[in-house]
């Protein structure tokens, strides 16, 4: 059976999946894209030979539409998340899930109320090999009992839009839930720490940022967020434990030795250095669609990145160590959300 999908966004997310759902993924096949810019969504419909329709809510109740994307802007997924559960249908909506905490519960009420699991929130570092395999040797064993670690998050420049509260909200938010996939643990305080800013940055920016969280197991975490490192798009991850170490390889690329030097390049950006990831996400993805089953991120996990995100940027503004509040993870977040 093919999943019919309706994609709302097509900017530079919504391009890169609807490409993949049409040429890498089986049993997909995307027939309806819009966007508030309607030559945008023509010209993504005419790429893809889709439709393109006038509104989210379009794609959303097109009979014709088994499953929705939305890679619109963060303040907009909560409606289209809402109106999908609404529709009953299989929702993949990129990080955030939405921009509130608050809204973030709507969308887990709706859906509990709906009965099962239809929403998945896009946290592509589940897929990635490289964390899988740090995730094997954690659950493994092979380490011993996790107890600190290191990660940082390195682009090499951002636009003048963009704020110091981002550096939680869009930026250490992958880290946020990798940490959480990781440990199988619960982040439950958080720290932000400013270093001496670097000169390549826009005057309103912290820039970099260390945010340090605790789990309630007790495991210590660092993370670096350093948005205009110059140099490329780095992500490093280090897991310590009682009885060894694991971290992330660094992305295959060809060793030059010349001149008295080792050379290799180093990724610009997150496309590349996730591209197979996001692969493997929508191919589980449209796979656990037509099971209807749904694997990855939950509605739950967002709702939880939400409220570790407000309270992140809290400590942005206070200086603080301050405490995560979160409700208690109802049953059907528990057992999957199956009926
Ligand atoms: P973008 O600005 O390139 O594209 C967003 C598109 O949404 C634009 O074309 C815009 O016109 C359209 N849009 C805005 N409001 C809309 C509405 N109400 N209905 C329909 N279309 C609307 O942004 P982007 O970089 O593609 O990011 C989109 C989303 O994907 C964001 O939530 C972002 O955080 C997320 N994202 C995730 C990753 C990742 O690594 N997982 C990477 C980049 C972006
Ligand atoms: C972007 O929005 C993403 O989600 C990327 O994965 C992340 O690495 C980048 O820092 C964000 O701006």
């Amino acid at each position: 059976m093919t999943v019919h999908i309706g994609i709302i966004g097509a900017g530079m997310i919504g391009t890169d999946h609807g490409r993949r759902l049409t040429d890498a993924v089986a049993g997909a096949s995307v027939v309806a894209v819009t966007d508030v810019d309607a030559e945008r969504a023509a010209s993504l419909a005419t790429n893809l030979d889709a439709r393109a329709l006038p509104n989210g809510h379009d794609v959303i109740n097109d009979p014709r539409v088994d499953a929705v994307v939305v890679t619109s802007w963060g303040p907009t997924h909560a409606d289209y998340v809402l109106a999908a559960i609404e529709a009953g249908k299989y929702v993949f909506c990129e990080k955030p899930l939405a921009t509130t905490a608050e809204d973030c519960l709507r969308i887990t009420d709706a859906e509990q109320a709906a009965g099962r699991r239809l929403v998945q929130v896009g946290y592509m570092r589940r897929y990635d090999a490289g964390y899988r395999a740090m995730k094997r040797a954690i659950d493994a064993g092979d380490i011993g009992r996790p107890l600190i670690m290191h990660c940082a998050h390195r682009n090499p420049a951002v636009p003048e839009s963009y704020r110091s509260e981002m550096a939680a909200h869009d930026t250490a938010v992958h880290e946020i839930d990798t940490i959480r996939w990781l440990l199988d643990d619960e982040i439950v305080g958080t720290q932000v720490r400013t270093p001496r800013p670097t000169s390549n940055r826009f005057e309103h920016l912290h820039d970099p940022q260390i945010i340090l969280f605790e789990t309630a197991g007790g495991v210590h975490i660092d993370v670096e967020v350093f948005v205009n490192c110059q140099y490329g798009y780095d992500i490093q991850c280090e897991t310590v434990g009682e009885r060894g170490a694991v971290r992330l390889p660094d992305p295959a690329g060809a060793i030059v030795r010349r001149e008295g030097l080792l050379r290799t390049d180093v990724l610009q950006g997150w496309k590349e250095r996730f591209a197979d990831a996001f692969h493997a996400e929508f191919a589980e993805w449209v796979h656990s669609v037509r099971d209807g089953q749904l694997t990855g991120a939950s509605a739950w996990d967002g709702y939880a990145a939400a409220v570790i995100c407000e309270t992140t940027v809290e400590s942005l503004h206070t200086g603080r160590r301050l405490g995560v509040q979160l409700k208690d993870m109802p049953d059907f977040y528990q057992h999957g959300g199956m009926p």
